[in-house]
């Protein structure tokens, strides 16, 4: 198990060189371990920052305080006030590895333990400053790629989740508690709840969980991001697209058949989604072996797309190629983009109005409504203005698991006849996915609940 007895010290800024560097000691000691490695005469007082010097190990007998490493500013943060609930010190130094390395050393040395990747967060969770949620939002916060990653993180952070599960808990745990009731003093006759209700009640409660899973997917898009690939024949205009989308000239634009022969991967912020496009090697039959490699890689990422921009050439008729394909990707997720409507439609060109985006690589004519399409396609929206509150794979998992229990005990109780106890045990499973996602465990409580709702005993 994790121990949190001891004191914990990490550089909590990224690798590096910089203007500063934090050095972060937490645990019931980190203050005496500051006053070991620190040069203050008087002790450091909480929330006010100090400027003093760090001092290194003792290198012998006549520098018996070791050499100074750094002005720094240190500060300190007294339980339970603090980001871990602990004990907090930080040093500010200058922001050299060196520097900082010899005071996480000399911190070592005076008592603290080198923390594992996440701790100082898990102390935080442990300690009941953050929950389960709002600890794993702090991780997606710092790998955020786009503000508006930052946002859902920091949303999540502020406990809009957990606000959110906890709503919808409190109307499950009601109703646990009325069943309980019926079971506990059924010889009584006591009936706190009749099944007809309670299976309107676990409907009830597994549409608010609905609710929160339909931001899931979008949710999910934003957190990790969708892989986009432009698929399509030769000369169809794939790189020229590609370039539009990525606002560079990243990839090369010929009029020669057969220009790309590799992946060509771009990431970009693609209105608030962190998209990886890949531009491929043109589809056709090649006896050149470098050009049947880059097929053969395209043919690859296309399957593990998120989604496929198929592109066709209006300005020339349909080919074989084009119809193969359509074909073999015509149960992927996918836009057909039909390029090129500068230039008037080809006879031989057929294809419908309504499947598909026209738009022109290289006058820019209809790649707005592409843009919204591909956005529509991965998040189901056009826009991402109204963040989801829920964007991880566990919290997903979790609520689909509830959700399932909770229509379970519906039907349970629906038929009327079902025991108490078979509704109950769903909706108990159904709990103890909510309690999980947030990291919480509440058994007892809930006979406390029953007497201050019903007043039994009165
Ligand atoms: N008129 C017109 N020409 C375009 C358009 N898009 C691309 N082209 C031209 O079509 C030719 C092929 O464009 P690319 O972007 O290289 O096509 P590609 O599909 O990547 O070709 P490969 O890499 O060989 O498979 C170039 O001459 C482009 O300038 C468009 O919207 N209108
Ligand atoms: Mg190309």
């Amino acid at each position: 198990m994790f121990s949190t007895d001891d004191s914990i010290v990490a550089i909590a800024t990224p690798p590096g060189r910089g203007g500063i560097g934090v050095v972060r000691v937490s645990g019931s000691s980190a203050l005496e371990i500051a006053r070991r490695l620190l040069e203050c005469r008087t002790p450091l007082e909480p929330r006010r920052a100090t400027y003093t010097r760090a001092r290194g190990l003792a290198s012998s007998a006549t520098a018996p305080c070791g050499d100074v490493l750094d002005e720094v500013v240190a500060t300190y943060f007294p339980a339970p006030h603090s980001y871990t609930g602990e004990h907090v010190v930080e040093i500010s130094a200058h922001g050299s590895p060196v520097v900082l390395e010899a005071i996480v050393q000399r911190a070592i040395t005076a008592g603290a333990r080198l923390a594992r990747p996440g701790e100082f967060t898990l102390r935080a969770f442990l300690n009941g400053k953050r929950d389960l949620v709002q600890a794993e939002a702090v991780g997606d916060l710092i790998a955020a790629a786009t503000p508006l990653q930052a946002r859902v993180a920091f949303d999540q952070l502020e406990g809009t989740l957990t606000a959110r599960i906890a709503a919808i808990d409190a109307q499950l745990f009601d109703l646990i508690a009325r069943l309980e009731a019926s079971l506990d003093f059924s010889d009584e006759g006591y009936h706190f709840v009749e099944p007809a209700e309670a299976a309107r009640a676990a409907a009830c409660v597994a549409g608010r969980v609905s609710e929160l899973l339909c931001d899931g997917r979008r949710g999910r898009m934003i957190r990790e991001g969708a892989t986009v690939v432009v698929a399509g024949r030769t000369n169809v205009g794939k790189s020229s697209l590609f370039n539009v989308l990525a606002g560079n000239e990243r990839a090369i634009v010929t009029d020669v058949a057969g220009t790309t022969r590799d992946l060509v991967t771009e990431r970009i912020d693609f209105d608030g989604l962190a998209l990886t496009i890949v531009d491929t090697a043109g589809w056709r039959e090649t006896r050149d072996v470098v050009e049947r490699e880059g097929v053969e890689r395209a043919v690859r990422a296309q399957e593990v797309a998120d989604l496929l921009l198929l592109v066709l050439d209006r300005s020339e008729p349909l080919t074989r190629d084009d119809e193969r394909l359509l074909a073999s990707t015509n149960d992927r997720a996918r836009i057909v983009v039909v390029n090129k409507s500068d230039c008037a439609a080809a006879t031989g060109f057929s294809w419908p109005n309504d499947d598909g985006v026209l738009v022109s690589a290289r006058t820019g004519a209809g790649i707005a409504a592409l843009r919204q399409a591909i956005q529509r396609a991965l998040t189901g929206s056009e826009a991402l203005r109204d963040t989801a509150a829920i964007s991880n794979t566990r919290h997903i998992a979790l609520l689909e698991e509830a959700r399932t229990r909770l229509t379970s005990a519906q039907r349970a109780a629906e038929t009327g006849h079902t025991p108490e106890e078979f509704v109950l045990a769903d909706l108990q499973a159904a709990r103890e996915c909510f309690d999980e996602v947030v990291g919480a465990r509440t058994p007892d409580d809930l006979l406390e609940h029953i007497f201050s709702t019903f007043c039994i005993g009165k």
